[in-house]
């Protein structure tokens, strides 16, 4: 195994040590090799947005901070990758919305969900859904590995909150009458169209974001919790997004430095 110190000084830094957390995901069992393929398409994303968070992607924070809070009950859905880049942030929020985690996973074994299960438990997680015989009621229509899911989370969720994945499961849940808040960094995932709320922006910038909203937002009445979320149009909003890809690609197109 070869490990390259990278020093601090390197102009990608941030971005490298983000890919070191996959890496290390990876070697730990918990992230599935076609996670660290997912993770490359996202930084193409991302870099095309200037790697920075846009007004756009700040309403979708707000407005899904707003569902989570109006949820009955709500879950948050882990897999392999957001596991590995964002767990603390996850408990975190779990702890604010006093809600469960569980861990959903497309490329599902027993090793994998084991391997995520430790992540969040090292994270300071107390109790993860979604765990071998718990994961074992199916959302309708869905026969791959992502339709098992836990009777006491998922199954009988209102909200649910589903990180970095392709969009099929988004459309059963919405069919299962869930509301559904996704981060993904492209506008052109399935995802991103199915959802009720698309936060298009990195997952490790955007997260501890969200978990900031639901705190400020606790403070609010349900009839304003209400009022935000639904004045919130994802269509238009990830159309914004959209066009700040248009005036990403345009600034480079005029010399400007995106690597800022
Ligand atoms: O852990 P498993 O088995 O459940 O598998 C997880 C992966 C990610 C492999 C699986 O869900 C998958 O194949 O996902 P997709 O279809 O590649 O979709 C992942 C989406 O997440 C893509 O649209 C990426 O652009 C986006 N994405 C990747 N990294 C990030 C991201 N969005 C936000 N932040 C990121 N860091």
């Amino acid at each position: 195994m070869v490990m390259v110190v990278v020093p601090k000084s390197h102009p990608r830094y941030e971005s490298l040590m983000v890919r070191e957390k996959l890496v290390s995901g990876f070697r730990s069992g918990a992230v599935a090799c076609e996670g660290l393929i997912a993770q490359g398409r996202g930084e193409a994303f991302d870099y095309i947005l200037g790697e920075r968070t846009h007004d756009a992607a700040l309403g979708a924070v707000e407005a899904g901070a707003c569902l989570l809070l109006l949820a009955k009950k709500p879950v948050i859905s882990v897999n392999g990758n957001v596991a590995a880049l964002v767990a603390r942030d996850i408990v975190r929020l779990s702890g604010l919305l006093s809600c469960p985690v569980e861990v959903n996973l497309f490329y599902r074994t027993r090793e994998r969900e084991e391997a995520v299960r430790r992540i969040l438990v090292d994270a300071g997680a107390s109790l993860v859904l979604g765990i071998g015989d718990d994961a074992s009621e199916r959302i309708p229509g869905l026969e791959h590995e992502r339709g098992r899911v836990s009777a006491s989370g998922i199954f009988c969720a209102d909200v649910v909150f589903v990180g970095l994945e392709d969009g099929d499961r988004i459309e059963a849940l919405r069919a299962m009458g869930k509301r559904v808040v996704t981060v993904d960094l492209s506008p052109f995932s399935r995802s991103a169209v199915a959802s009720d709320v698309t936060i298009v922006d990195n997952i490790v910038r955007c997260f501890p974001l969200l978990c900031s909203e639901v705190e400020r937002l606790k403070k609010c009445s349900r009839a304003e919790l209400s009022r935000i979320a639904e004045g919130f149009d994802n269509e238009k909003n990830t159309a914004r997004m959209f066009l700040a890809m248009k005036d990403g690609l345009s600034l480079a197109a005029c010399g400007g430095d995106l690597d800022g």
